[in-house]
């Protein structure tokens, strides 16, 4: 493959119009206006590290992916959500069976992953078990190529804590930059009804005992981390009863100890998964209940609320799952390379885009600012998008959509909602609509680039505005431009002044998956 990269694919048609037209810059930067997320948040060095992780920067996650290797079968504890036949639930959705990969099929895999996905810039191991049980061995043994062949990509790593205090230094060595910890309780009397059992010291653990050795380890590694200066993010699965609103607390004591980021991410809880919450009723939150503890830990740890809870072998930008383009037959048969010059061009691309961006995000943020009165109530709108910050999906073909609170403050993404494609081959599932319909029942508008009469007419009659005027534009700028003009209805009294109703996270799972 030469250097030619077809980014229309990548961002969207319209791109370079929309940026030659951007409005000029008022000067004022992307931290001083209430945003968060860019190189004015935070020390260059730090900002250097993440504005290529799709996960450390919501920002990165329109433009770059992630790939997961997933070497590491063996896990060292026992969580409630998790059934030992699918992936690791700290980091990818129950349910899915992973390829196990060795070390030298992973990295392989990597460099084939990585010369056809310009926008590849993370490697990630996040299961199928605990990347640090077993001492480690494959995760390290991945990294150890990886970091000789492939330099230019950032290497990541989750883990549940336990075993993490033993391998800091290590993983310092391999210039791991960011580590993820699931910490889902800092008062061991929450974390026994999480965790029935672990494994350490060459002795099982249970009850109280277990989850507070676990607590402790898992504290002890994210200072290690701080002090070491690699960046920790902490993900936390919310179990509404058990430990919902604990997780406020968690927030202020990962805080303390320097974590960089907290995901807060709702338990998936299904008795197909065979997992014990599954089994036993445990439910997961609604949209709205996970939106308000994310609303009310603003302020302390800053909160991620991109993550997709992705598979131990996931491959693309977060949303997207292209892992079957790439199985292990495919990529033993596969001519590799370790030329990175595609990947350097991107990025070079993306950076130019980045600062056209910031320019027309604030001119669009601040005309609403001075024309919307703060009386009119934020609303969400749900974005059909397939990368660059675009409004670039049909809304037959999404299966996801991704969630902006759109204000007098401005325009911020504040999470995404999993969907059954609509249209496939041609013709709408009325089924499929119905989980779009559940899953996008909170906003007030859905974004599209294209859309069919039929699912016009549903969308209208739950109340859901289709708007397929700003095909192809730039999410937050149009977003923006659609509420200055909603605002004015609402003043008229033709629009209601707010949206009260709920919405379900995870309506159904994917057809694809089900298989
Ligand atoms: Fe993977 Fe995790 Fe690294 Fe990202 S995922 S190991 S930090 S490269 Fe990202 Fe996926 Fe959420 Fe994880 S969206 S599940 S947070
Ligand atoms: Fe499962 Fe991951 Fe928990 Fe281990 S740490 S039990 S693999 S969810």
């Amino acid at each position: 493959m030469g250097n030619v990269i077809k980014l229309d694919g990548i961002l969207g048609v319209g791109e370079l119009k929309a940026a030659t037209d951007a409005p000029p810059a008022s000067g004022c930067t992307s931290s001083a206006c209430g945003s968060s997320d860019g190189p004015a948040d935070m020390a260059p060095e730090v900002w250097e590290k993440v504005k290529n992780h799709p996960c450390y920067s919501e920002e990165a996650h329109h433009y770059f992916a992630r790939m997961h290797v997933a070497v590491a079968p063996a896990c060292n504890i026992q969580c409630n959500y998790c059934n030992r036949k699918y992936d690791c639930s700290n980091e990818s959705r129950p349910g899915v069976v992973s390829e196990k990969l060795t070390p030298e099929q992973a990295v392989k895999k990597v460099l084939a992953v990585a010369q056809e996905i310009p926008q590849l810039s993370v490697i990630g191991i996040a299961g199928p078990g605990d990347s640090l049980a077993a001492g480690g061995k494959n995760s390290f043994a991945t990294f150890e190529m990886l970091s000789k062949l492939a330099p230019d990509l950032k290497l990541c790593i989750s883990t549940n804590g336990l075993a993490l205090p033993d391998h800091v230094e290590r993983l310092k060595n391999y210039n791991v930059d960011h580590v993820t910890i699931t910490i889902n309780m800092v008062d061991p009397e929450v974390g026994e009804r999480i965790y029935p059992w672990i494994f350490h010291n060459h002795k099982r653990w249970t009850g109280r005992d277990a989850a507070k050795i676990l607590h402790e380890r898992q504290m002890l590694g994210l200072e290690m981390l701080t002090s070491a200066g690699i960046l920790a993010k902490i993900n936390s699965v919310m179990i509404p009863g058990i430990n919902d609103e604990h997780l406020m607390e968690v927030n202020a004591q990962v805080k303390k100890r320097g974590a960089f980021l907290h995901n807060i991410m709702p338990l998936i809880s299904d008795p197909a998964h065979g997992t014990h919450f599954g089994l036993t009723g445990q439910r997961g939150p609604t949209a709205q209940e996970l939106k308000v503890l994310q609303d009310k830990c603003e302020g302390g740890a800053k909160l991620m609320r991109h993550c997709r809870q992705c598979r131990a072998d996931a491959v693309g930008l977060l949303g997207e799952d292209r892992g079957d383009e790439f199985t292990i037959d495919r990529i033993e048969a596969m001519e590799v390379s370790t030329d990175d010059a595609v990947r350097k061009t991107y990025r070079e691309h993306v950076e130019s885009e980045r600062a056209k961006r910031a320019e027309s995000k604030e001119a669009a943020r601040a005309e609403v600012a001075e024309t919307v009165s703060a009386e009119v109530k934020p609303i969400l709108v749900a974005v059909a998008t397939k990368g660059g910050e675009r409004i670039n999906e049909h809304f037959g073909h999404a299966r996801e959509f991704q969630i902006y609170e759109v204000g007098h403050a401005g325009a911020k993404f504040v999470g995404h909602r999993r969907v059954e494609q609509y249209c496939e081959g041609g013709s709408g599932d009325d089924d499929a609509l119905s989980t779009v319909l559940a899953a996008i029942n909170d906003c007030a508008a859905v974004f599209v680039a294209k859309i069919g009469g039929c699912p016009k007419k549903t969308l209208e009659a739950a109340g859901i505005e289709p708007v397929d005027s700003y095909a192809f534009e730039y999410i937050e700028e149009s977003a923006l431009t659609y509420f200055k003009a909603y605002a004015e209805r609402v003043s008229q009294g033709l629009a209601p002044n707010g949206v009260t109703r709920d919405a379900v996270i995870r309506p159904a799972e994917p057809a694809a998956l089900r298989a």
